[in-house]
C-alpha cells in the first residue's frame, strides 16, 4: 500500500503550506500559556445609544423649505423691474424664473459660526430668471434675501461667484416651440426621401415614428463674417409600440442629419445649410434630393426597435439561479440602527463620523462640515459638473459634450427602491428642489446603510492565534438619472476613517449610427455603432486637517542609488521624498504613474508625536480610466471645463471661488460664467485653506456589452480620502467586533471577545421583503400663485435631452 506514504508526504507539505507566514520567521518564539478560557469583555458603555439625534447646531446648508421658496418667488415677483410672468403661463417672450436654490453661506461666516460662537450666517436664496421679453433673451441669477423674506430684503445681481463678472449669459436657444416647428417643416420638405431611407415619418402627430434632437451645447460659426447660431440635428427613432416602455430612444439614431442657422428669434430668417447622409454632405436641400434620385446613391441598412433595446430577461437562465440570492439584514431592524440622523437638520452621526447633508437642484446631493473624531476633515464635498463629451464621423455626436449640470442633477435623483438600490433596512431621507415655481419632494431619494463589504477589516493568525476584526462601512447614496444615463453616487465612510466618494454608471448609452463610424467606437448591433465618449466628473474637496491651514504636499517613491558606508558597492534602492506644492503655478495635477507617489493634504504646523506632519491622503480607488478629457481643446465646450483638462488641482479657498462650473454654462460655453482656468493666478498655497478638485469618469468606449444597457460592474470610478499620520494607530483597535482565538494541538485555548455583539434571534425574512408597489415617485407643489395646501401629485416635466 502506498496510500500511507502519499499522506505522510502530503501532511508535511501542508505542514510548510499552513505554516504561512512563520516560515519566514525562522524560529518563532513560544510562548507559555496560561490556560483555557472564555473572556468576555462586558459592554462597559451604558448602551443608550440612539438612532435619533439632534444636530448640535442647525444646518446652515440646507436647502430652501418650501415657504421660503415660495416667499422668494413671491417677493421677485412684486419686483415690477424684473416683469415675471408665472412660470406656469409663460412662453418664450417672457421673463420667468426658473430655479430658486440656497446660497450657500461662505465658509468664512460658516466657520466663524460653526467653530468660534459667530453669529448664525445670514440665509440667502439664489433666484434663476429667463428673461425672455427681448430680442436678446438671457439668464441671470439673483441673490435675494436676507430670509426669511422682510422689508429689509433686496435682490441684486449674484456676480461674485463668478469669472466672468456677472451671472448674466445670453441664451441663443430660447424658441424651443419655433425649433421645433423649423425642424419638422425642414424634415416635411424631404419627407419622401425620409420615407425611403429611413422608413418613417416626423410631422409632429402623435403617430411620428422620428424625433428630432441634436448638438448640444449649440454651436457659434462664423459664416460671411458674421457669428451664427448653428444647430445640427438628426432622426431618433421611437421605440416601437411594443417596446414603448424601454427608454431606448437613444439606441436609435438614423444616420440623417441637417444643419441650421437658427440665429435671431425670427424663425423665417433661419436658413437650412446642408444635409449628410453616409458620410456625404449636400449643401442644398435640392443638391441632396437629385443625388438621392441618381442611380448609385448608396442606401444604409436601417436601424430599428425591437426586443434588443428592452432590458426585461431574456433567453438562458444563469444555473441556480431560481433560487433566493443571500440578502443582508439588519439584527432588529430599524431600532438596530447603528448610526444616528435628525431628519429635519439632515444631519448624521456615525460611528467616529458626524456631517451635514443638502440638496441642490444643480448638483444634487452634497455633504459639509465632516468631522472625524470630533475634528472637520472636510468642510464640503459634492459633485461640481459631469461632462459627457463624444466624438464621432457625423455633427451630432462629434457636437455632443453635455455638461450635465445644466439638466441638473436634483431634478432627476428619484425615489430608491429598497431591495435593489439599497438594502432592505436603509434610512430613507426626502429631497426637495425648486424649479419653474414647483417644489418637487423626492421621495426617499437619499439612502443611509451600514454594510459588511465582505472582507475583514484586519487579520492575523499564527501558530498559537487568531486576531480578526469585522470590517463595516456605512454608505451616503444616491442616483440620478439625466437622460439616457443613471449616476449612482455614493459616499462611503470606514472604520478606519477613510471616505470614499465613487460613481457608477448604467442606463442607456447615447449611440452612433453605423455608417461610416468605425474608428470612434464598435459596432454594437445591426446599424449601431457605440459612440466612444469620455465621462469626467468633477468634485470639490474641501480638506481642512486641524483647521483651514494646510500644504498639499506629494510624498515621491523614487528610485536613487546609494553609497552606503556599510557597502563598498552602490545599491540601486528607493526612497521617500518630500515634494510641497507651493503655488497655483503648479496646481494642476495628474494621478502619478505607477502610483509613484502619495498625495497628501497635511498640516505641517501640526505634527503628532512622532514629529510627522498629520494628514489626510488623496487617490483614486476604482476605476482609474480616464480622469481628464482625451479632447483638451473641445471645440464644443470651449471655456467651460478648465476642471477637466487635469486629473486634480489645487486652489487657495476663496469665498468667490465656490464652484468649479456653473449650470449656465452650456447656454454659451465660449463665454462662461465661471471658468475654472481663472481660479488660477499664482497664490501660494502653503498652509493656507486650500481646496481640492478631484476628477472622476472614464473612457467608454460601448462595446456589446452594454447593449441594451451600460452595467455598473465596469463603469464606476472612485477617490478614497484617508487618515495619514493622522492616528497614532490603526483604527481598527477601537472596534469592538473582533475575536482572538488561542489554540494548539489540543483545541481551543481561550476564545477572547471585546462586548462586539453577534446578531442573534430570529429573523423572519419574509416579512422584509419590499412591496415594489409603494413605489410613489414625487410630489410637486406649484409655487406662485402659491397654495401651501395644494400638493400636485406629479412629476414635473423638464426639458429632456
Ligand atoms: C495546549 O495549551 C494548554 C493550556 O496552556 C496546555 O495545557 C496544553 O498542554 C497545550 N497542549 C499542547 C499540545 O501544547
Ligand atoms: C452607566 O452609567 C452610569 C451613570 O453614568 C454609571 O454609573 C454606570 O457605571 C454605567 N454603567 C456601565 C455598565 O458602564
Ligand atoms: C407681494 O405683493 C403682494 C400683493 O401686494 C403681497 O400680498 C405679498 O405679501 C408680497 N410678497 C412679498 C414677499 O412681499
Ligand atoms: C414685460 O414682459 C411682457 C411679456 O411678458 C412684454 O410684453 C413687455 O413688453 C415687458 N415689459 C417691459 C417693460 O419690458
Ligand atoms: C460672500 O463673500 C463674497 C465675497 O467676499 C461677498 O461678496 C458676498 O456678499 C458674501 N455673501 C454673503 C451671503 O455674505
Ligand atoms: C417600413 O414600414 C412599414 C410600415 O410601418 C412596415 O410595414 C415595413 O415592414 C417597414 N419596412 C422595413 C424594411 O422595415
Ligand atoms: C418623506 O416624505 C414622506 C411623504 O411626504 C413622509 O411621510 C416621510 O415622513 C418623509 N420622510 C422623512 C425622513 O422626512
Ligand atoms: C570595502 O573594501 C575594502 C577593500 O577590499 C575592505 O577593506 C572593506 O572592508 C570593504 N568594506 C565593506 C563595508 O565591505
Ligand atoms: C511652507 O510651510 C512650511 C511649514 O510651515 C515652512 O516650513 C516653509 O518654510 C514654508 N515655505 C514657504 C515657501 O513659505
Ligand atoms: C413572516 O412574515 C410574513 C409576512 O409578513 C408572515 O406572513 C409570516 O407569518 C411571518 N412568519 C412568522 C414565522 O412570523
Ligand atoms: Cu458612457
Amino acid at each position: 500500500m502506498i496510500l500511507p506514504a502519499v499522506l505522510l508526504v502530503l501532511s508535511s507539505l501542508l505542514h510548510s503550506a499552513i505554516a504561512g507566514p512563520h516560515a519566514r520567521l525562522k524560529s518563532p518564539k513560544k510562548w507559555s500559556k496560561k490556560p483555557g478560557l472564555v473572556e468576555i469583555l462586558s459592554a462597559t458603555a451604558n448602551s443608550t445609544f440612539s438612532a435619533v439625534v439632534s444636530a448640535p447646531k442647525p444646518n446652515i446648508f440646507l436647502s430652501l423649505s418650501n415657504d421660503e421658496a415660495a416667499a422668494v418667488i413671491s417677493f421677485l415677483h412684486n419686483q415690477t423691474e424684473l416683469n415675471l410672468t408665472a412660470n406656469a403661463v409663460a412662453g418664450p417672450w417672457d421673463n420667468a424664473i426658473e430655479v430658486v436654490d440656497l446660497v450657500q453661506p461662505n465658509k468664512t461666516d460658516a466657520l466663524a459660526y460653526l467653530d468660534n460662537g459667530g453669529p448664525i450666517p445670514a440665509r440667502y436664496a439664489m433666484a434663476r430668471i429667463a428673461f425672455g421679453a427681448t430680442e436678446k433673451p438671457y439668464l441671470q441669477e439673483f441673490m435675494v434675501g436676507p430670509l426669511p423674506i422682510s422689508k429689509t430684503s433686496t435682490y441684486e445681481s449674484l456676480d461674485w461667484p463668478t469669472t466672468s463678472g456677472s451671472s448674466k449669459i445670453r441664451n441663443y436657444n430660447a424658441d424651443d416651440d419655433l425649433l421645433t416647428q423649423w425642424n419638422l417643416d425642414v424634415t416635411a420638405s424631404v419627407a419622401d426621401i425620409v420615407l425611403d431611407l429611413l422608413n418613417g415619418t416626423a410631422t409632429g402627430s402623435d403617430d411620428d415614428d422620428f424625433d428630432i434632437w441634436g448638438i448640444d451645447p449649440l454651436w457659434m460659426e462664423e459664416i460671411d463674417g458674421a457669428q451664427r447660431v448653428i444647430v445640427w440635428n438628426t432622426y431618433w427613432r421611437f421605440p416601437s409600440e411594443e417596446d414603448a416602455v424601454f427608454d431606448g430612444e437613444t439606441l436609435l439614431p438614423q444616420g440623417l442629419f441637417f444643419k441650421s442657422d437658427i440665429t435671431g428669434r425670427d424663425s423665417s430668417k433661419w436658413r437650412l445649410l446642408g444635409w449628410l447622409y453616409g458620410d456625404i454632405f449636400y449643401s442644398t436641400t435640392e443638391e441632396f434630393r437629385k443625388a438621392w434620385k441618381s442611380p448609385g446613391f448608396v442606401k444604409y441598412e436601417l436601424n430599428l426597435p425591437g426586443e434588443w433595446i428592452g432590458t426585461d430577461q431574456t433567453g438562458d437562465f444563469f444555473p441556480a439561479d431560481n433560487i433566493a440570492p443571500p440578502v443582508a439584514v439588519q439584527p432588529n431592524g430599524l431600532s438596530g440602527q447603528r448610526f444616528a440622523v435628525d431628519e429635519a437638520q439632515k444631519y448624521v452621526e456615525w460611528m467616529d463620523f458626524s456631517f451635514y447633508i443638502t440638496f441642490t437642484r444643480d448638483t444634487g446631493l452634497r455633504l459639509f462640515d465632516i468631522k472625524y473624531r470630533g475634528e472637520r476633515i472636510i468642510y464640503e464635498l459634492g459633485l461640481q459638473e459631469a461632462i459627457a463629451n463624444y466624438a464621432g464621423n457625423d455633427p451630432v455626436q462629434s457636437g455632443t459634450s453635455y455638461m450635465d449640470s445644466f439638466y441638473g442633477f436634483g431634478p432627476y435623483a428619484f425615489e430608491l427602491v429598497p431591495g435593489y438600490d439599497c438594502p432592505t433596512y436603509s434610512h430613507f431621507l426626502n429631497s426637495t428642489f425648486h424649479a419653474a415655481e414647483l417644489s418637487t419632494t423626492h421621495r426617499n431619494n437619499i439612502c443611509l446603510f451600514e454594510s459588511d463589504p465582505g472582507y475583514l477589516m484586519q487579520r492575523h493568525s499564527s501558530s498559537n492565534y487568531l486576531a480578526l476584526t469585522k470590517n463595516i462601512v456605512f454608505t451616503l447614496r444616491s442616483v440620478s438619472t439625466v437622460g439616457n444615463y443613471d449616476y449612482n453616487f455614493d459616499y462611503v465612510f470606514a472604520l478606519d476613517g477613510s471616505i470614499e466618494t465613487v460613481v457608477r454608471a448604467s442606463g442607456y448609452i447615447q449611440s452612433a449610427y453605423y455608417a461610416k463610424n468605425n474608428n470612434y467606437g464598435y459596432r454594437v448591433h445591426d446599424a449601431l455603432s457605440g459612440s466612444m465618449h469620455d465621462h469626467v466628473l468633477n468634485w470639490k474637496v474641501d480638506i481642512d486637517v486641524l483647521g483651514t491651514a494646510n500644504s498639499f504636499v506629494e510624498h515621491k517613491i523614487v528610485p536613487v542609488d546609494v553609497k552606503y558606508p556599510w557597502a563598498n558597492q552602490t545599491r540601486s534602492t528607493m526612497q521617500l521624498q518630500r515634494v510641497r506644492i507651493e503655488n497655483e503655478a503648479n496646481a494642476r495635477l495628474s494621478w502619478p504613474q505607477n502610483g509613484g507617489a502619495m498625495f497628501l493634504v497635511e498640516n505641517s504646523d501640526k505634527p503628532n508625536k512622532y514629529g510627522e506632519p498629520r494628514g489626510y491622503k488623496i487617490a483614486p480607488s476604482r476605476g482609474g480610466a480616464g480622469m481628464y478629457l482625451t479632447i483638451q481643446d473641445s471645440p464644443n465646450l470651449l471655456k467651460s471645463v478648465g476642471f477637466a483638462k487635469h486629473a486634480l488641482s489645487i486652489t487657495k479657498q476663496k469665498d468667490t471661488e465656490v464652484r468649479a462650473a456653473h449650470a449656465n454654462n452650456d447656454y454659451d460655453p465660449g463665454h462662461p460664467i465661471i471658468d475654472f482656468d481663472q481660479f488660477f493666478n499664482d497664490e501660494n498655497l502653503n498652509q493656507t485653506d486650500i481646496v481640492v478638485w478631484i476628477n472622476l469618469g472614464m473612457h467608454h468606449v460601448p462595446h456589446t456589452g452594454d447593449m441594451p444597457n451600460t452595467v455598473f460592474t465596469t463603469a464606476q470610478s472612485a477617490f478614497i480620502i484617508s487618515p495619514h499620520n493622522y492616528l497614532l494607530n490603526d483604527a481598527s483597535r477601537t472596534s469592538r467586533q473582533m475575536v482572538r482565538i488561542d489554540y494548539n494541538s489540543t483545541g481551543v485555548q481561550l476564545v477572547k471577545e471585546f462586548g462586539g455583539k453577534m446578531a442573534s434571534g430570529v429573523v423572519n425574512i419574509t416579512a422584509l421583503q419590499p412591496n415594489f408597489h409603494t413605489y410613489e415617485g414625487d410630489v410637486a407643489t406649484r409655487k406662485f400663485p402659491y397654495d401651501r395646501e395644494s400638493f400636485l401629485v406629479e412629476i414635473v416635466a423638464y426639458s429632456c435631452r
